[in-house]
């Protein structure tokens, strides 16, 4: 798979959104962390969330979230979507807390749902969600610093524009100017 990203904090030097993604076993795992607020908190939060699923990516999707929210308990908290791709069997899964959109772009359109809560502080019962990939298939994930109006982003750029590209074009025409921001394209 091909993966284009991009990130960047509201202002100033700390990030609060963060991303992972983890290729083992034909299976790609991706993630983006959304810590509440933003600064240097924000960041505190997402970065061990980061840690938690450095150690535990290669676990079911609700025990990498259980692990994070106990992890980042001293924190103030984090959203946070994960999608796991299984390349042998041709399926994606997706497990959310928070405001993180995740779509699959191509043959069975999907708007992933995820759970209300917070990592760290509020945590639900996690629900995970499978459904068929196709090879070719496009997955668009993205914190809330990026703006609803990215649904009017052109679907045929998300299916075949470099993605690298289209992450780059849809933070600079969807970023919220009053939050951090980041996308993910995958193919
Ligand atoms: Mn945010």
């Amino acid at each position: 798979m091909k993966f284009g990203t991009a990130s960047r904090p509201v202002s100033g030097k700390y990030n609060g959104d963060m991303y992972i993604i983890k290729e083992f076993n034909h299976k790609v795992l991706i993630s983006v962390i959304d810590g509440l607020g933003h600064g240097k908190r924000a960041a505190v939060a997402s970065s061990r969330c980061i840690k938690s699923i450095e150690e535990h990516y290669k676990e079911e999707l609700a025990e990498i979230l259980k692990h994070c929210d106990n992890d980042i308990r001293k924190t103030s908290g984090v959203v946070i979507g994960i999608i796991s791709i299984d390349i042998e069997h041709s399926t994606i899964s997706f497990a959310g807390v928070g405001n993180i959109s995740a779509r699959l772009v191509g043959k069975n359109p999907t708007h992933f749902i995820s759970r209300d809560g917070i990592v760290g502080y509020n945590f639900p019962e996690i629900k995970e969600y499978t459904y068929p990939y196709t090879k070719g298939d496009t997955i668009l994930m993205h914190s809330d610093g990026i703006s609803s109006g990215v649904v009017e982003y052109p679907l045929l750029k998300i299916k075949s524009q470099d993605v690298e590209a289209t992450a780059s074009e849809i933070l600079r025409l969807y970023g919220r100017d009053n939050d951090d921001a980041t996308v993910i394209v995958a193919r």
